[in-house]
């Protein structure tokens, strides 16, 4: 699987401000331990950057060239910040990302045509937010369509079906694995990414990872190509890479419709038990999931 670091991003109360101030340091320490924690490619999330985006991409994407060698995934909705990205990356990056929107799809699918970048295809469509698997689904066949008809292969596209917050709806949340377990026969060789980090929005800190990690273990079940991450999250680095196969099973198993038996289980395993439940519906979601 491919992981995407996703923590130079404008949201972040160190990164926001040294985006802003254009002060190097905080964003090269950050790309350095990233790069150092094993994950493939970094993301560099400028947001909106409506007005300097043009200066600002370039900018960061040399200032993080200047300590790391990944390629990276150009994070904002600004296609002209991303052009003027395409031009300054020495390896070809990712569009981050491409939308359905009619304005959007066409000058996106042009630049990713242009310098021969894949691209990620949010399933963002002219209604906005897909509400089920199905609108998903449609969205995907649209994006690939259009795609396909300016002479970009299904190889270039990774297919983001947009991952939302659990706190939020727990419909989107199995809409999205339900949809990941479809999009083979869908779109075939097209590729898969999600921001994974979205799940855990609006949960306690301390539990997000548990949240994030089991939410990845259900995609992989699935196939999953590739998320963007929390480069610092070792534990599901280690899962990812392979490192745990005892738990993978585990969680594929109650997915398959085993019922956790938790007086054979270690705690770490009770927690990815519980957590399963939770994510695929059968618990309800509260902040104290993981201690009922
Ligand atoms: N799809 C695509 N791109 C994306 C997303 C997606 N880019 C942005 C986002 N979603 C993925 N990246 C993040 C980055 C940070 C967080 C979540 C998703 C996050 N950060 C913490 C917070 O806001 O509380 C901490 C901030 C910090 O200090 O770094 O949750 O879905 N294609």
């Amino acid at each position: 699987m491919i992981l995407i670091g996703e923590n130079i991003n404008m949201m972040s109360q160190t990164i926001g401000p040294a985006l802003k101030d254009r002060n190097p340091k905080p964003i090269q320490d950050l790309a350095k331990a990233e790069t150092g924690s094993g994950v493939d490619y970094l993301d560099l999330n400028i947001g909106p950057a409506r007005k300097t985006g043009s200066e600002l991409m370039p900018w960061v994407v040399n200032t993080v060239q200047e300590v790391t060698d990944l390629p990276l995934s150009l994070d904002t909705t600004n296609l002209a910040a991303t052009e003027a990205g395409l031009q300054t990356t020495r390896k070809t990056p990712l569009i981050n990302s491409v939308s359905l929107q009619p304005d959007r799809i066409g000058p996106g699918l042009e630049l990713a045509k242009k310098y021969d970048a894949d691209v990620i295809a949010l399933l963002w469509g002219a209604e906005g937010m897909p509400r089920d698997a199905n609108e998903r689904a449609m969205n995907a066949v649209d994006f690939v369509y259009k795609a396909n008809e300016i002479g970009i292969a299904n190889e270039k596209l990774w297919i983001d079906p947009i991952a939302s917050p659990l706190s939020v709806e727990i419909n989107q949340v199995t809409a999205l694995v339900e949809f990941m377990a479809m999009l083979g026969e869908i779109a075939p060789g097209c590729k898969s990414v999600v921001g994974l980090s979205n799940i855990s929005n609006g949960t306690p800190t301390n539990l997000r990872p548990w949240l994030n990690r089991t939410y990845l273990m259900m995609l992989m079940k699935h196939g999953l190509h590739s998320a963007i991450v929390d480069a610092f999250d070792t534990d599901l680095i280690q899962i990812v890479r392979g490192k745990r196969p005892e738990i993978l099973s585990l969680v594929h198993r109650i997915m398959d419709g085993e019922t956790p038996d938790y007086s054979s289980l270690s705690e770490e395993e009770a927690k990815y038990a519980k957590t399963v439940r939770v994510l695929t519906g059968k618990s309800l979601y509260s902040h104290s999931w993981l201690e009922i």
